[in-house]
């Protein structure tokens, strides 16, 4: 376990990147702006019909995309390792997935796998590569948005209300297309195989970041574990079900915890550069460089990594105030690391 640990423990910075179809919203819906929540969750929080959502993935063509300068840009701020999201919650995969017509290749104009150029950047920089993957809950694919609680809280959603009615009389069970099928199914459909493709055909992936438990059950964790297994040395976080289960590093989320606090177990905080995680147009409270690098002090200080996170537009290039401050956080790096 320590040998497999040992890169990632001395790693210290990496990249965490939200992208998908919620850039090309960038927080906004029928001239409504998103008001809660990271700009990732706008298919949620404003109800969203599927049909809609994924003719706004029909606008999706991130044509900036310069995999080979989105990685000279986490290494050129002393990153080590990057984790994108190749599939959020709104279940849309950023990689040419035959497990469902919901992906980059089938549902947008762009028409490309966006992860193979990132994996070949990667492996040409010396940059390791982690894949988010949203296990528990997916609302493009049907059987991966089952009622649960997440949707329910908070209820009526100030973001939805007014926006479309029909989904208050839903109770935020927002579309029955996502109803058409049972969780089980979304798991050995869609889960399972798309999970077998990561593994199978971007080389090697150091990462696998779970997301949102939600009501993840025994039997479909360790599925989603077993096929891990193609990636021998592979390291996952603690998010896959609740609680705890099989994860090797704690992920407290945009707060560096107190020395009182760690228990000698790897962590990895992450944190966004603003307030939010998908890129949102109105969002410009950016963190200066100097609290970044005040942060990544802390959290190496204290044995943790710092997954610092880029939402990039919908061009598929990442925002000047990310890149402007990435940039001083590796002038930094240079004079104090020794790499
Ligand atoms: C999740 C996602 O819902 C969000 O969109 C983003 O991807 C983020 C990195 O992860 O949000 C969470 C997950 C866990 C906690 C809070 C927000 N948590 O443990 O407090």
């Amino acid at each position: 376990k320590e040998e497999r640990m040992k890169w990632w423990s001395e790693a210290r910075f990496g990249m965490f990147i939200h992208f998908g179809i919620y850039a090309q919203m960038a927080g906004q819906y029928k001239g409504h702006e998103q008001a809660r929540g990271g700009a990732e969750w706008i298919m949620n929080r404003m109800k969203v019909p599927v049909a809609e959502y994924k003719d706004i993935a029909r606008q999706f063509n991130p044509v900036k995309y310069d995999a080979d300068a989105w990685v000279k840009t986490a290494k050129d701020a002393g990153m080590k390792y990057i984790v994108i999201t190749a599939k959020h919650h709104d279940g849309f995969a950023l990689f040419n997935s035959k497990a469902s017509d919901w992906d980059i290749t089938d549902a947008t104009p762009y028409g490309k796998d966006l992860l193979k150029p990132l994996a070949e950047a990667c492996k040409k920089y010396g940059i390791k590569l982690g894949f988010y993957y949203s296990q528990a809950q997916d609302w493009g694919n049907a059987g991966g948005a089952v009622a649960r609680k997440v949707m329910r809280e908070g209820w009526p959603n100030p973001d939805s209300t007014g926006v479309d009615a029909y989904t208050a009389a839903r109770k935020g069970k927002w579309d029955p297309v996502q109803e058409t099928k049972t969780f089980d199914q979304y798991i050995n459909d869609v889960a399972v195989p798309q999970l077998k493709e990561l593994m199978t055909n971007y080389g090697e992936i150091a990462v696998l970041w779970w997301d949102t438990p939600t009501n993840m059950t025994d039997e479909a964790a360790l599925k989603l574990q077993e096929v891990l297994k193609l990636q021998p040395k592979i390291i996952t976080n603690d998010r896959l079900k609740r609680p705890n289960f099989l994860g090797d590093t704690k992920t407290p989320e945009q707060k560096i915890p107190d020395l009182s606090e760690l228990d000698g177990q790897f962590w990895e905080t992450c944190m966004t550069m603003n307030g939010t995680w998908g890129y949102r147009k109105s969002d410009q409270k950016w963190k200066s460089s100097a609290i970044l690098i005040q942060n990544l002090i802390d959290i190496a200080s204290k044995g943790g990594n710092y997954l610092l996170n880029v939402g990039p537009k919908p061009d598929g290039s990442f925002p000047k105030e990310s890149i402007d401050r990435l940039k001083d956080v590796g002038a930094w790096m240079k004079v104090n690391h020794e790499a």
